[in-house]
């Protein structure tokens, strides 16, 4: 018989390259999707036939039991979040909620429903924030700098603390960031993609962004769901990091986009201090040895060939 997956953030950008991974694997997937006055499920259209979607949110306990019970899941991905950095200074207790005590819920009713299920939870490079060793490694003190991180941090050590307490098969992934042409439009590399396509086209003029000094460690989100199926294929539920261990710019990402486009940075690029946020991570580098030592693990896609294949996705969708 098929496997059974469940997968909460179903409809965002990492869930709808899981539920690919996992369709193509022969999984019956099954995921959680919030109610909405207008549906948009536009990452997951492809796929809709062989899914199996449940109502539930992380703020409801109740939607989540029952989710799970109907599903019965063998692996549960918690992917859903608040996984907009800025945005978690203008909702700092709903992203603590949705991104922290969220997992909590998701624990508690996988306890309930299907404790021996594999759990993985989305934990983020963010968390690391103002670093305390380069790279960052799974033993890298967390020191976050945003509401964000600090809800993120949360939901790492309670996945840490229930698989102690409760013996659950519970993993968490600390993943850099990741990206691709699926990537939410407020996400730096999508934007910058975008903005490059767009002016390209003639369809706008400028691009305004804020901090073009900070530094992250890119990957490409196809190949970073792979890592999330593997970790829960593990005997012994563990911590990893995936990252690719090589640092760029926003600067970088956007010579590379403009590039790609055929435009000049000088002409269209415009300081905007709004988008400077409270307090900033100016440097993340993962070291994914465990990862690669373990799991088997390695990224396929480089930070250049990443920005210039999104570049082209946006030069072809703004086209048509
Ligand atoms: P994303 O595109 O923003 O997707 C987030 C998903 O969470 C969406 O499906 C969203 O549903 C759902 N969601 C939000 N709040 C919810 C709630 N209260 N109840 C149920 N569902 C809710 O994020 P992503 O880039 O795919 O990231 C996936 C996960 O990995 C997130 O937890 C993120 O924090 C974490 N992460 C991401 C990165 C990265 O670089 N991408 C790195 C490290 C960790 P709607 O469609 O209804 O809004
Ligand atoms: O693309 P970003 O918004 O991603 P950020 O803040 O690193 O968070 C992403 O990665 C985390 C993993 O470390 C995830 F957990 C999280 O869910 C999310 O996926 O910003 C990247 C950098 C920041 O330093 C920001 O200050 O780009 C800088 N930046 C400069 N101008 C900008 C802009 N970011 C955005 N979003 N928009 C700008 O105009």
């Amino acid at each position: 018989m098929a496997p059974t997956a469940f997968i909460t953030g179903i409809t965002g950008q990492d869930g709808s390259y899981l539920a690919e991974l996992l369709v193509e694997r022969g999984y019956d997937v099954h995921g959680m999707v919030r109610r909405s006055s207008v549906e948009r499920f536009d990452r997951i259209e492809h796929l809709r036939e062989r899914l199996t979607l449940h109502q539930g949110d992380l703020l409801d306990q109740r939607s989540l039991v029952d989710a799970l019970r109907a599903s019965r899941p063998a692996e549960i991905y918690n992917l859903a979040a608040m996984s907009f950095v800025a945005v978690s200074w203008v909702q700092p207790t709903l992203t603590a909620e949705f991104s922290g005590v969220g997992v909590t819920r998701l624990l508690e009713a996988m306890r309930e429903v299907c404790p021996e299920a594999a759990f993985y939870q989305a934990s983020s490079s963010e968390m690391f924030g103002k670093v305390r060793e380069v790279p960052q490694t799974e033993l890298t003190p967390f020191y976050p700098r945003s509401p964000y991180g600090v809800a993120k941090a949360y939901g790492h050590f309670i996945t840490v603390n229930y698989r102690e307490s409760y013996e659950l098969r519970a993993t968490s992934g600390i993943l850099f960031n990741h990206e691709s042409p699926r990537r939410g439009l407020e996400f730096v590399t999508r934007k910058i993609a975008w903005h490059a396509a767009a002016i390209k086209l003639g369809l706008i003029d400028k691009l305004p962004l804020g901090n073009l000094e900070a530094e992250r460690d890119w990957g490409y989100a196809r190949d970073y769901v792979e890592a999330m199926w593997l970790m829960l294929q593990q005997d012994v539920p563990e911590d990893y990091v995936i990252a690719t261990g090589v640092a760029h710019s926003v600067r970088d990402c956007v010579e590379v986009a403009f590039d790609q486009a055929g435009i000049s940075i000088d002409d269209h690029v415009v300081a905007d201090p709004t988008l400077v946020r409270p307090a900033e991570v100016d440097h993340l580098i993962g070291d994914a040895t465990k990862a690669r030592e373990r799991l088997g693990w390695e990224p396929k896609t480089d930070f250049e060939a990443l920005i210039r294949l999104m570049v082209d996705a946006d030069l072809k969708r703004l086209s048509r």
